[in-house]
């Protein structure tokens, strides 16, 4: 069997799949960042550290084939701290993999790199990236970065652009975005049991009948999703939308509004926009 890593194993979905993966019996190194982790079995192999530093990224990937890269900011932040866990460390990350030979990186990416797109366009992976803000901005440049290790060192990178990845929808924009735990679980199997992805970028989405975006082009992964946010699409259609305006219009949602300086006027026209080319 294939020796995975975690990383982010303490945060939000790190922690659930890390439950599910000790849960099955994957060999699994599981790190966290500076609050170490309580073993959920006895001899789980577990570590936590700072990702800039080599000597723990070293620790972390001796051995690995498959690294999952959950770990970083996951939310909009001031720009130096973005820089730190999700630019430097990232770097740190894959010259790791290059030195210890790991073949494939799935890297955490999200909705937010493209996230100034209006709601009414559906948007195939070959779409221009439109970041919308410096959390997203963080997720093109690894993006790139992961391209950069294939084309010139042939480390593997799956790019998974998450939409919301919660237990279950909540809110009207849920029913484009949600990416369903189980989906979220089968996702990760297919990353480590594909042949040959070489370097591809997917939508971390669920079978979503209002879903914005279309995984043509990433079949060979073999990701089939079975969750669907329209299940709870009465209950969250009862109540208020959560958002604002300008949120409700943009799909990286309450993102868009962060340090947002535009006038009302451009807003209404960018959003009449024609599609990207
Ligand atoms: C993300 O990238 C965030 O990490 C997560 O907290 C959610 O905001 C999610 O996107 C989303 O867009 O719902």
């Amino acid at each position: 069997m294939k020796k995975i890593a975690l990383s982010g194993a303490g945060g939000q979905l790190g922690s659930v799949v890390r439950a599910a993966l000790v849960a099955r019996g994957v060999p699994l190194r599981s790190a966290a960042g500076s609050r170490p982790l309580v073993p959920l079995v006895e001899g789980e192999d577990v570590m936590h550290g700072d990702l800039r530093d080599p000597a723990t990224v070293e620790r972390l990937l001796d051995g690995v084939d498959v690294l999952i890269h959950f770990a970083g900011t996951s939310v909009e932040r001031p720009l130096p701290e973005i820089i730190d866990n999700n630019l430097r460390a990232l770097v740190e990350v894959y010259e790791g993999a290059r030195r210890q030979g790991v073949r494939r990186v799935v890297f955490a990416s999200s909705n937010h790199a493209i996230g100034m797109y209006p709601v009414t366009e559906h948007l195939g992976l070959d779409c221009a990236l439109r970041p919308d803000g410096f959390y997203g901005l963080s997720k093109v440049w690894g993006e790139a970065l992961a391209r950069m290790y294939w084309d010139k060192h042939g480390i593997e990178s799956i790019c998974v652009r998450i939409g919301s990845c919660v237990e279950r929808p909540t809110e009207p924009r849920h029913l484009s975005t949600w990416f369903g735990h189980r989906d979220l679980l089968h996702f990760l199997d297919r990353c480590v049991q594909a042949q040959d992805v070489g370097f591809i970028t997917v939508w971390g989405v669920s079978a979503n009948t209002r879903s914005w975006w279309d995984n043509s082009g990433a079949e060979r992964l073999g990701y089939q999703p079975t969750q669907n946010a329209e299940d709870y699409a009465e209950a969250i259609l009862a109540r208020p939308n959560p958002l604002d305006a300008l949120g409700q219009r943009f799909q990286g949602g309450g993102f868009v509004g962060i340090d947002y300086s535009r006038t009302t006027d451009a807003v209404d026209a960018a959003a009449a926009m024609p599609p990207a080319a």
